[in-house]
């Protein structure tokens, strides 16, 4: 069986690693969101697409979610004593050895797709993973700071603001001119099954469907296309997807996240069962939905929600 799915970063790679163990055979293509990469000294971070690689390739920092296991510190010190920020953003020593290679092929003039490939020669996720555009995507975030109205790149609306303010808008700036990474159309188009993990469905999978074309290619795929909330008893699980569903006027309940997504492109939907009373509501707007536990406790409970999308797939097919 061939799954596409659409991540985030913990989310996402929480989620596959649950589907790699409900679904050990199938052929995996995780399309990544790229909209929280940044540069910084000098270097591409792609925060998202690291995620998922350490995640399914044993390398992640599992309390923290991001960034590697035994990390130190000691490269954050020697550029802060220079004076050369910004020391809000916490890069590690092992972390930043994948920046360097990747901004090296970058400069060699490689895609980020072949960037990518390259650097899971080593992690061995078990997964086919695609960034979902070669072209630069950043996601910025329109603000208040001192009574004026300013757009800040995500990562320093989530890291340094903690995402204590309001967000006004969000906005992949360069998805509209951008292309989708080689691959990403052709497995859309040759997958027998599409999923949504409870990635951010602004921030993560909201960015991945406005790169032109993806969006279009899983309405048109002819095969079931089923997500799993990432809200919880009207919260998100962690993070800011509150803050960002706010920004796009959308509620933050897993029923209006459906309605977000739509039946155009949505199949079906999973609720936690602490929200098993709006399963006739998102039905109400021709999406089958079914409420199953959906905290990402443990790898069993992951895959038990796995299991659970790919029967709701079948069902819906
Ligand atoms: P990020 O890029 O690191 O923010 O990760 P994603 O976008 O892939 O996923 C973030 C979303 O995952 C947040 O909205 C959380 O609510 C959701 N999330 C995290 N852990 C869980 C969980 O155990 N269960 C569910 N249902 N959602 C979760
Ligand atoms: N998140 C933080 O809250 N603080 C950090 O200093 C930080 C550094 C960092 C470095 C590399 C990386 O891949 C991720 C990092 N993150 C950090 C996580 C990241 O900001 C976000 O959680 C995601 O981009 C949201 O999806
Ligand atoms: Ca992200």
């Amino acid at each position: 069986m061939r799954i596409v799915v659409l991540a985030g970063g913990i989310g996402g790679a929480r989620f596959l690693r649950g589907l790699k163990s409900a679904a050990p055979d199938a052929d995996i293509t995780v399309i990544g969101n790229t909209g929280d990469d940044i540069h910084l000294f000098g270097l591409k971070v792609c925060p998202d697409l690291d995620t998922v690689m350490y995640t399914l390739g044993g390398g992640i920092n599992e309390e923290q979610g991001w960034g590697r296991a035994d990390e130190t510190f000691q490269v954050k010190g020697e550029l802060a004593a220079y004076g050369v920020g910004p020391e809000w953003f916490g890069l590690g020593d092992r972390d930043f050895a994948t920046h360097i290679v990747r901004t090296q092929m970058l400069g060699a003039g490689y895609p980020l797709s072949a960037v990518t490939e390259a650097l899971c020669e080593r992690w061995q996720p078990g997964v086919r993973l695609l960034p979902m555009s070669d072209d630069r995507i950043e996601t910025h975030v329109a603000v208040d700071v001192d009574g004026e109205r300013k757009a800040v790149h995500f990562q320093e609306y989530w890291v340094k603001l903690r995402a204590s303010v309001d967000a006004h808008a969000v906005v992949p700036v360069g998805a509209e001119q951008a292309k989708p990474a080689p691959g990403v159309l052709e497995a859309i188009g040759s997958a027998d099954v599409i999923l949504f993990p409870p990635s951010n469905p602004v921030v993560s999978v909201g960015t991945i469907l406005a790169v032109p074309g993806i969006r279009e290619a899983i309405a048109d795929a002819g095969v079931p296309v089923v997500g799993l909330s990432p809200i919880v008893g009207d919260a998100p699980v962690r993070g800011m997807a509150d803050k960002m569903l706010a920004a796009v006027g959308v509620e933050s309940t897993a029923a209006a996240v459906a309605r977000h997504y739509g039946s155009g492109l949505l199949d079906g939907w999973l609720v936690d069962t602490v929200d098993a009373g709006v399963v006739d509501e998102v039905e109400s707007a021709g999406i089958r939905c079914r409420a199953v536990p959906l905290m990402m406790t443990d790898v069993e409970a992951t895959a038990t929600m796995a299991r659970e999308a790919l029967v709701l797939a079948e069902e819906v097919r």
